[in-house]
């Protein structure tokens, strides 16, 4: 059985981070241990009052107890990450347990819809585009590869050579392969552009745009990606799984007269999952 760490916060009542994480990828069949960065009431997005208990010092303890029993992993997959120095502290983790099959999988969680969550600078955006130099795999949306490149955000009406070139740019970084989510040339789809940097190849797919916004979807896109990957499915076949699920997700969410804003139905359509991994 594979064994994946996941890299990010507990969002108590929020359904994104690890409350996302956690069963998505468990139920792929893949051990999902978990290095919890903080701990918040909600995420970030309720209105101000979310506690928030940050866990840096915590995290160097128990990855040596790790060291000690000698576990490993098969993926390192980072999320939201809340400081500068958990940065830092991520960098050694991937230093610290990578062999040569261990995929670096990185989300750069730190804004949508061209700003920041509460919280984040762009300086903090240019040391997450550092740490995106260490990834096999990185997966932005439009608004965090704008930042992580110091690049004006682009909303609309760019063309597939202005998006090929971002994820030149984010590669130039120094990951193989990076992933550009939310990508949309027509009002009516929107969907995900990657580029491999080693073998050349660039590889799109796309689904019938969802006139609705909800939280936490990037976090159930990039967790199937890892669980389909680490299903041994290659990079564009584990997109187009990733895309359909959260499609899917935000589907379900929709048609629920008391669907939260907060976060996707996730859960009702896990079974979609195993078809759509199964197929
Ligand atoms: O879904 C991304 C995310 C994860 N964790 C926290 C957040 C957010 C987005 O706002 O606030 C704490």
């Amino acid at each position: 059985m594979k064994r994946i760490v996941t890299v990010q916060d507990i969002s108590c009542v929020g359904k994104c981070s690890l409350t996302v994480a956690l069963p998505i990828i468990s139920a792929m069949g893949v051990e999902t241990a978990v290095l919890p960065t903080a701990v918040l009431s909600t995420h970030t997005a309720f209105k101000e009052g979310f506690t928030f208990r940050d866990l840096t010092e915590d995290i160097t303890p128990i990855t040596n107890h790790w060291k000690a029993e000698k576990i490993g992993f098969d993926a390192i997959y980072t999320g939201y990450l809340g400081s500068f120095e958990q940065l830092r502290l991520v960098e050694k983790l991937i230093t610290d347990f990578c062999s040569e099959n261990t995929l670096v999988f990185i989300d750069p969680v730190m804004g949508d819809y061209g700003q920041l969550y509460k919280g984040f600078t762009p300086d903090f955006a240019k040391a997450m585009a550092t740490l995106c130099g260490k990834a096999d795999i990185v997966v932005p949306n439009m608004t965090e590869a704008a930042y992580m490149l110091d690049i004006p955000y682009c909303d609309h009406g760019y063309d597939r050579a202005y998006v090929q070139d971002v994820l030149k740019k984010l590669t130039a970084l120094g990951a193989k392969c990076a992933v550009l989510t939310g990508v949309s040339f027509e009002d009516s789809k929107v969907g995900v552009m990657a580029y491999d940097s080693v073998t050349d190849e660039y590889f799109e797919y796309y689904n019938d745009r969802v006139d609705a916004a909800y939280h936490g979807t990037g976090d159930v896109f990039a967790s199937t990606c890892v669980g389909a990957l680490m299903n041994g499915k290659p990079l564009p076949t584990a997109l187009r799984i990733a895309a359909d699920y959260t499609a899917d997700c935000i589907r379900a969410t929709e048609d629920d007269p008391n669907g939260n804003w907060y976060g996707v139905n996730f859960e009702t359509v896990i079974p979609d999952l195993l078809h759509l991994l199964n197929a």
